[in-house]
């Protein structure tokens, strides 16, 4: 798209001059530097056939073959790395048949209908619609040509695709229409704020605003005469200014605030948050000092900072002021491991600064949203349901040659309401959004299933490849107070996986395995009981023998999970065709899989229970498991706004 950049004025035109509050104008040389550099750009591109954006159109569309150059896209123009490509080089191809890259289109599970997908952008409800926005190259199955695609539901699980939102067509989002939030205003209105990559890889931000506030299905927008609305401050690189959050009001000041995650090389690598202030969208100002920094994290992108509850069960307005029995979350997406961290902390407005209760589990050190394939997530509030809704994207492990071939991308998780958990008091629970629960039907029950150590039993539930389980787990008390293991220092992903038998783990469910267990994914628990006589519960999913194809990257995930006395042991799997979904414990700890079934597809997806400790026998004490019905995810037509309000 950055050809097309050449066919608008690279710099505002001069009827609709840009706004220069006093904190931007001495900045503004940047964005004429940008601008002129964009220009110049544009006319070596016209005259050389050679720019980046011809590099961009190198590259094949859909079912084309290999990419003619390897390079690896994101960093290049100062996003990570969005592909597994660097992991696969060695890796043999597989011969993929088109019936197995078919069945890998998930069922209940947002995607678009072609091409690639990335971060969720601007999640919000507006006038009886949930909105999800995300980042889309509509020309392709690899990351490139960032623009917003859009889709509408009712209820957060059945959705409608829309027309793209916004494309890159103004020199100051030339180079992408990156990552951004919804504010929705007092009064109703919307202020869209989003990063611009200028055709130089200058990242600004930018707003925009319904064309029409009265459509509820926001199909046109209109971008700001302002923009950018913020260039990068002096000290911060042009390629590390990026994802505005969504605002939350302060009311001493009677203004706005939003962060930007950014990084401080000169402070030993630190992730940081600005914040600026705002009372228009439109000029803004610098806050002294930053939000919250922590060294050695990298740049923080997707940043996302919201108030939880600590005494009731619902989820809170991004604006609900601090004080008692509130608490703010702090999230960031480490570019430099491509995880999401989050720390649960204090706010205080007057100070503009965020201070974690544990500072030894600060952001980027301690808690992740998820130990899986997850990245670059946001929430909003859902005013209709009184909660706050988690969307994370699920990036692929496979090749870009096979993307290419299936002619999509990506996908995004089930939306999970988030809520502090009272109980331990020190992290968040993370739950698929009730209304997933509309597709289950015909569930299966059993209760008391013995797994003796070193056995694998199977489940008699038929076709297991889109199902909901819940399943709960009993050990035999003694054999707990009795055992020490020796793997001291056991970490689900260093460990071996499912087949590393210990005394006490591991024990769960394989899921998306065939009959003979040539292909399956363990979802288990793992004990380590420690020689003070400390129990520590660990919850891995385990991806090596996910899939029989060799050019997919196949890893062991987990983290430990909290399990209070009294409490029984106790997970809840969704299963969509090529992902798995879990939640440990009531939504402590969760993974998710992407992975890549070639034979447990079909009617040839089964699951098993299995126990691989040696000292400790298991009971699945009660398991249940719905089969799911499909989203059925499709494009919008006027018949569905007639039939469905
Ligand atoms: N994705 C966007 C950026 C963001 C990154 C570009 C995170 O705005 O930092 O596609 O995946």
């Amino acid at each position: 798209m950055a050809a097309d950049s050449c066919a608008y004025p690279p710099l505002l035109h001069p009827d609709h001059p840009v706004a220069t509050p006093t904190s931007r104008k001495k900045y503004l040389w940047l964005v004429t530097f940008a601008a002129s550099a964009a220009l110049i750009l544009c006319v070596a591109a016209f005259l050389s056939g050679s720019s980046s954006g011809a590099r961009r159109t190198d590259l094949p569309g859909n079912g084309a073959s290999e990419p003619r150059r390897r390079i690896s896209r994101g960093p290049a123009e100062g996003v990570s790395e969005k592909s597994s490509m660097g992991l696969l080089r060695s890796s043999p191809s597989y011969p993929w048949t088109n019936s197995m890259l078919l069945w890998q289109r998930t069922a209940f599970h947002f995607q678009p209908q072609k091409n690639w997908m990335n971060d969720p952008n601007g999640p919000t409800y507006y006038k009886g619609w949930y909105h999800l926005f995300y980042q889309y190259n509509p020309a392709s199955a690899m990351w490139g040509n960032i623009t917003w695609g859009h889709a509408v539901s009712l209820d957060l699980v059945h959705w409608f695709y829309l027309p793209v939102a916004m494309v890159p067509d103004h020199w100051y989002d030339a180079n992408g229409v990156w990552t951004g939030s919804a504010t929705i205003l007092p009064d109703g209105r919307l202020a869209m704020l989003y990063t611009g990559s200028t055709a130089e890889s200058v990242q600004v931000q930018n707003l925009a605003f319904p064309a029409d506030p009265d459509d509820p299905l926001l199909l046109k927008w209109v971008k700001s005469e302002s923009n950018p609305v913020l260039v990068p401050p002096p000290g911060i690189a042009p390629k590390d200014f990026r994802d505005p959050t969504t605002a939350w009001y302060v009311p001493s000041e009677s203004a706005w605030r939003i962060a930007i995650g950014s990084k401080n090389d000169s402070q030993r690598h630190a992730g940081i948050a600005l914040v600026y202030q705002t009372s228009d969208f439109l000029s803004y100002e610098l806050l002294p000092g930053v939000l919250h920094s922590v060294a050695g994290t990298g740049m923080w992108e997707c940043v996302d900072f919201y108030p939880v509850s600590t005494e009731s069960s619902t989820g809170l307005d991004t604006s609900a002021a601090a004080g008692p029995g509130v608490k703010h979350v702090l999230k960031a997406s480490m570019d430099d491991d491509r995880h999401d961290y989050y720390a649960i902390g204090t706010y205080e407005a007057a100070t503009n600064a965020w201070v974690p209760d544990h500072p030894e589990k600060d952001v980027g050190m301690g808690l992740r949203y998820d130990y899986g394939m997850f990245y670059a997530s946001k929430t909003f509030y859902d005013p209709v349901k009184q909660r706050r809704v988690l969307w994370g994207w699920i990036g692929e492990t496979d090749s870009e040659r096979t993307d290419l071939r299936k002619g999509w991308a990506s996908l995004q998780t089930i939306p999970r309401a988030v809520l502090f958990d009272q109980k331990t008091g020190s992290n968040l629970l993370q739950w698929p959004v009730d209304d997933v629960e509309r597709l289950r039907s015909g569930s299966q029950e059993f209760s008391n299933i013995s797994i003796p150590a070193g056995s694998v039993v199977p489940l008699d539930v038929g076709t297991a490849t889109q199902v909901d389980i819940v399943a709960e787990f009993g050990v035999n008390k003694s054999a707990l107070a009795g055992a020490v293991d020796a793997v001291a220092g056991y970490n689900c992903s260093t460990s071996g996986g499912a087949a590393g038998r210990g005394v006490l783990g591991p024990f769960g469910l394989l899921v998306l395995a065939d009959d003979d267990l040539s292909e399956q994914t363990a979802v288990y628990f793992y004990f380590v009981r420690s020689t003070d006589g400390s129990i520590s519960t660990h919850f891995c999913h385990d991806e090596l023998r996910s899939s029989q194809a060799t050019d997919i990257v196949k890893r062991v995930y987990g983290s430990l999970v909290p399990v209070l006395d009294g409490e029984t042991l106790s997970v809840r799997i969704l299963v969509d065709h090529s992902v798995i979904e879990s939640f440990a414990q009531g939504g402590r700890t969760c993974i998710t899989s992407r992975v890549y079934p070639t034979s447990a597809t079909y009617d040839g997806g089964r699951l098993f229970l299995f126990n691989n400790a040696t000292g400790v026998d298991v009971t699945a004490k009660s398991l249940k498991i719905w089969q799911m019905g499909s989203a059925f995810i499709r494009p919008f037509s006027e018949h569905d706004s007639v039939s469905l309000h």
